[in-house]
């Protein structure tokens, strides 16, 4: 049964209801019949109210740049401008993550529940590819220490791994690259996966993520180069030591673990100092930690590559 829902009805009132009232009130009109067509409205928490305890004040990209030019091997290797044509078959939901390791409540969690009880909020981050490309993007997402509390690391976790999807049928350049050691994996320190920057991220510009930039589940730390930024997670390992990282391992005379923005220690084939900003390419200097160094700074003692 489909009842049409007057466009827009729950975004006023979202606004002003606290989450937990907010969703008890979705409960209710669910079990009422009255939520039957939520799903073509867009379930889910969208638009999040915005936070803007980290905001630097750069402009926001247009929504049509920021997902038309990716970088995501899976669907295509080196045209960024053709992923967007390539993401047809992959279907984001249902959505499973598996938290292994050295953790007391090891779990797989279902996305649709942590849509529904994780703290949502919009930032608006600066995003930096180490192939010196910027945008600057209202990400829809979670602090990533509000999931790592919910699962209990042991003392002994000091790293977090992510492997993220690998769907032969759905995606298309693993068939055109198939030297690279698939699935894309990736790590952080557990003091970085802490800090109050990093985010699980589900949506960008007020949606659902677009399949082209991660969805249905990423990770965003935007002090960092973009390949720590994994897209399409499906598992999370808490480990003792440092976890080995796909560019790492591809070349990692190039490629650290760290892999902190810094516009001082160049790429050994290209100059970190400036940046070009989507869709113009306009330069403007690249900055220290992204323009994040009051957040992060302290984590370091700058031997970190
Ligand atoms: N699974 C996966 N995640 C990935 C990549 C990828 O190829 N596969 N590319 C990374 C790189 S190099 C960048 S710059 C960002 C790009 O994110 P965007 O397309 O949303 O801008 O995703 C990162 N996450
Ligand atoms: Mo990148």
């Amino acid at each position: 049964m489909l009842i049409r829902v007057p466009k827009g009805w729950d975004l006023p009132e979202r606004e002003a209801t606290p989450e937990s009232a907010y969703w008890n009130r979705r409960e209710l009109l669910k079990a009422a019949g009255f939520l039957t067509a939520a799903p073509l409205l867009g379930a889910g928490p969208y638009p999040a109210k915005r936070g803007e305890d980290y905001a630097i004040g750069t402009q926001e990209t247009e929504e049509w740049a920021a997902t038309s030019y990716n970088n995501y091997y899976e669907f295509h290797p080196t045209d960024k401008t053709a992923v967007k044509g390539l993401v047809g078959k992959f279907k984001p939901m249902p959505w499973t993550i598996e938290v292994t390791g050295l953790v007391n409540k090891p779990q797989r969690l279902d996305l649709d529940d942590l849509l529904k009880t994780m703290p949502f909020e919009e930032r608006v981050y600066r995003f930096r590819c180490v192939e010196a490309w910027a945008m600057t993007v209202p990400w829809t997402g979670f602090p990533m220490s509000a999931l790592i509390k919910k699962v209990e690391p042991k003392p002994e976790a000091k790293y977090l791994r992510f492997v993220t999807a690998l769907r032969k049928d759905e995606m298309p350049g693993l068939k055109m690259a198939p030297w690279y050691p698939w699935p894309y994996f990736e790590g952080l320190r557990m003091d970085e996966a802490m800090n109050p920057l990093a985010m699980f991220v589900t949506g960008m510009y007020g949606k659902p993520l677009p399949t082209q930039n991660g969805a249905p589940f990423r990770v965003i730390a935007p002090w960092k180069y973009g390949y720590k930024n994994p897209k399409s997670i499906v598992s999370i390992e808490f480990t003792a030591k440092q976890p080995r990282t796909f560019w790492n391992d591809v070349a990692s005379s190039e490629y650290g673990f760290y892999s902190n923005v810094n516009p001082k220690k160049p790429h050994p084939r290209w100059s970190q100092a400036q940046e070009k900003v989507i869709p113009k390419m306009e330069m403007r200097p690249t900055l220290m930690y992204n323009g994040y160094e009051k957040w992060v700074t302290a984590m370091y003692n700058g031997t970190e590559f």
